[in-house]
């Protein structure tokens, strides 16, 4: 059997096209809260492109089981409970709630591929996990995307997506093959940094960026932990993320 592989840096250039596995990657931050979350003990997260219709949704939940999480720009939104920093999401505050969440970019790339059949999120923390679960799939095909920054690359999600396709390539008993020239320049790139996460981090624009708005070297070194959770967050319905 063959797995093949496609890495599309961001929404818009996904085809159109319900692939048997999408994995949407926000290293910094989206899919990793979502991790962590679901570690903490999150009942759900339930992902909105629109926060007119994400508060909506939410008022229909009971009140000591939903909370809002919003950001624009890196920053949290006014009226939310919560922005989107993976240490916020602790076990005092998620448990068994479900999560209303709106981001920049990677709730964007997570309704892209909702139709897919399985649908995961991954962050560096949580790769070995996804990949796992990917393995333990009968499927062929595996469409990784990045949330990028307003539809354009990013350096964190390609790293991520390179750190996939390498787990992949080394512990998978079936052939890998790499569809893309994007996936094959995200697997360059992991080689180069593999041995400094953090530092590619802090390389990227979106690195800088929220360095630039304030006391982010948690967030990042949060966020560059590789395999350290045993978490794969799957829709479950349309929107909805479940762990798994
Ligand atoms: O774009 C997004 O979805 C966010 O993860 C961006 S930020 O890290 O919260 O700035």
């Amino acid at each position: 059997m063959i797995i093949n592989l496609t890495y599309y840096h961001v929404a818009d250039h996904v085809p159109e096209t319900n692939p048997d596995v999408a994995v949407v990657i926000d290293v910094l931050r989206a899919t990793t809260t979502i991790s962590w979350a679901l570690k903490n003990g999150a009942d759900s997260i339930q992902v909105f492109a629109d926060l007119d219709l994400l508060k909506r949704s939410a008022m229909k939940w009971d009140t000591d089981k939903r909370l809002m999480l919003g950001e624009r720009g890196g920053k949290k939104l006014e009226g939310f409970d919560l922005g989107n920093s993976p240490l916020s999401v602790t076990r005092e505050i998620v448990n068994a709630k479900r999560l209303f969440m709106s981001t920049t970019n990677g709730t964007k790339s997570l309704k892209r591929v909702q139709n897919a059949k399985h649908l995961f999120a991954m962050g560096l923390p949580n790769r070995k996990a996804v990949a796992e679960k990917i393995m333990s799939l009968d499927i062929e095909n595996v469409l990784i995307l990045g949330s990028g920054w307003e539809g354009s690359y990013s350096l964190e999600d390609s790293l991520a997506a390179g750190a996939l396709a390498s787990y992949l390539n080394a512990n998978c008993i079936f052939k890998i093959n790499i569809l893309n020239d994007e996936l094959q320049a995200a697997l360059a790139l992991w080689k180069y940094w593999e041995n400094d996460i953090l530092k590619c981090l802090k390389t990227a624009t979106h690195g800088k960026r929220l360095t630039s708005l304030g006391d982010y070297e948690d967030d990042l070194r949060c966020c560059s932990e590789l395999d350290c959770l045993n978490i794969v967050p799957a829709q479950v319905e349309r929107g909805v993320i479940r762990a798994s």
